[in-house]
């Protein structure tokens, strides 16, 4: 019989999408550029399902039952246009290219277009989970049109991981809606991260913890409000000795983090659309500086150093742990801000592009298969259906009592860390939103009368309508420009 669906692109996230569907029960026609790749697929895996190997796309066009649902994993950007392209030129109407990798929304909206007006689907669809996500069960974001998910979908949930028999698979919304969610998801993964990273830090510097005793506090965690993917990875790296020196792994491995570029690609929307995503922010920025090392030889040798304060944590084992705990919650309530802030995004890149997207979804299918799995998304999830038009996360009742229950341990820590030299730019940044988002009044007035000085910006005033402008150079008299 025909296969029900393609795989073009076999390195390790093409392969084990295919395999995972064959898997499933899907007939899966698969191809590669290089046919080794295809030859050693079906050689150590062919027995895992139903394979057909194709050495050329026609090939693979002519293996596919109506509508045609080819999936394309190749490296984004040329490679997917290229590939794009080629399959476009056989493909027929009614037909659907699906994008599963890490491609730019702007460039998926583009390619959608092109093949809209060629009568073809094209599904930009963000899957998250690595390696092993993508043999077991995803978290797949497709973008694309309602008919297309109509063809596509079931196959993508049966394939996606599954929490208490729900899919970590929904149509996000039309063209780039998909790759977008992935991006503000990988976005939000960066700054999950480097909350971790900053508290281990905090933890090591203040109490002059090991790495395997941090990991032994963090593994502690995951019984509670940080139950996560993340968290538990950090305790078993953090728990890992190196076998070469036998010192903790993580004192082995140099502090100079990298990046593909979504965390980046987010931030850059996030200017674009005027959203303070300062949690991601500030995590894309800690791992531009830590891989600045010219900078850095360059501080270290000017002796740029901290005067510290000391840290005040009573040295008794009731103190050690209430610091411990502080440090918790700061961990938690930062965490709480920075998905607040991506989902605020979210919301402002819904509106922009029209795309109707659902954030109580959107965290429903982060819930399993993807990196920021966690199980407080259940929560982000109930919050969205309390009411689906929430402002702010953290205005949310049940997330604004477990911030306000935090605050004080985030200001120690804060504080604590500032005092004494260690960096916490996530921390700080998620307490300074959460102080801004929350003030009464914000000296944003100044920033106003500032402007209306040097360039007669003009201003609103607190006490009556309109918009004004202040006479500086002369006789400082107050015009309403407006009427
Ligand atoms: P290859 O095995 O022939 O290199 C990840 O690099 C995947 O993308 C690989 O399967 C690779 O095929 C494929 N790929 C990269 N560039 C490509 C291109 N221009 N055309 C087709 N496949 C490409």
């Amino acid at each position: 019989g025909l296969a029900d669906i393609g795989v073009v692109g076999l390195a390790v996230m093409g392969s084990n999408l295919a395999r995972n569907l064959a898997r499933n029960g899907y007939t899966v026609a698969v191809h590669n550029r290089t046919p080794g790749r295809t030859r050693e697929l079906l050689a150590a895996h062919g027995d895992e399902g139903a394979f057909v190997a194709c050495a050329t796309v026609p090939d693979l066009v002519a293996s596919l039952a109506r509508p045609r649902t080819v999936l394309v994993m190749v490296k984004a950007g040329d490679a997917t246009d290229a590939v794009v392209e080629e399959l476009a030129r056989h493909l027929e109407p009614g037909d659907i290219v699906v994008d599963g990798g890490n491609a730019h929304f702007l460039d998926t909206a583009r390619r959608e277009r092109d093949l809209a007006a060629r009568g073809l689907h094209l599904v930009g669809a963000g899957i998250s989970g690595g390696e092993e996500g993508a043999l077991t069960g995803p978290s797949i974001m497709p973008g694309g049109s309602e008919e297309a998910y109509a063809t596509l979908g079931p196959m993508l949930e049966r394939i996606s991981a599954h929490v208490d028999g729900v899919p970590c698979c929904t149509h996000i919304g039309p063209d780039g809606a998909g790759h977008y969610v992935k991006m503000v998801h990988n976005g939000i993964e960066y700054a999950d991260m480097q909350l971790i990273a900053e508290a281990y830090d905090v933890l090591r510097q203040g109490l002059g913890l090991s790495a395997p005793e941090i990991g032994e506090v963090v593994a502690g965690w995951s019984t509670g409000d940080l139950d996560s993917y993340l968290v538990e990875i950090t305790a078993q790296v953090l728990a890992h000795v190196d076998a070469e020196t036998g010192r903790p792994f993580v004192d082995v491995v140099a502090d100079a983090a990298e990046q593909k570029g979504t965390g980046r690609w987010t931030v850059q929307s996030a200017l674009d659309l005027g959203v303070p995503v300062t949690g991601i922010a500030e995590a894309t920025f800690a791992r531009a500086l830590s891989g600045s090392a010219p900078q850095r030889a360059a501080a270290r040798e000017a002796g740029l150093a901290a005067r510290t304060a000391g840290w005040d944590v009573p040295d008794t084992p009731e103190g050690r742990a209430a610091f411990v705990e502080d440090v918790r919650r700061a961990l938690y309530a930062s965490k709480v801000v920075a998905y607040s802030q991506g989902f605020d995004q979210l919301a402002a890149a819904s509106a922009e592009h029209g795309w109707d997207i659902d954030r109580g979804a959107c965290a429903r299918i982060w819930r399993g298969g993807c990196i920021i799995r966690a199980r407080f998304l259940d929560r982000i999830t109930q919050a969205y259906e309390r009411d689906p038009e929430l402002e702010l996360l953290i205005a949310d009742p049940v997330f604004a009592a477990a911030v306000g229950d935090g605050v004080a341990s985030w200001r120690r820590v804060v504080a604590q860390a500032t005092l004494n030299g260690v960096p916490v730019p996530a921390f700080a940044a998620s307490l300074a939103y959460y102080d801004g988002v929350r003030a009464a009044s914000l000296p944003a007035s100044l920033i106003q009368a500032q402007r209306d000085l040097f360039g007669a910006h003009t201003y609103r005033r607190t006490d009556r309508p309109g918009v004004f402008h202040t006479e500086w150079s002369g006789d400082r008299s107050e015009t309403r420009v407006d009427a």
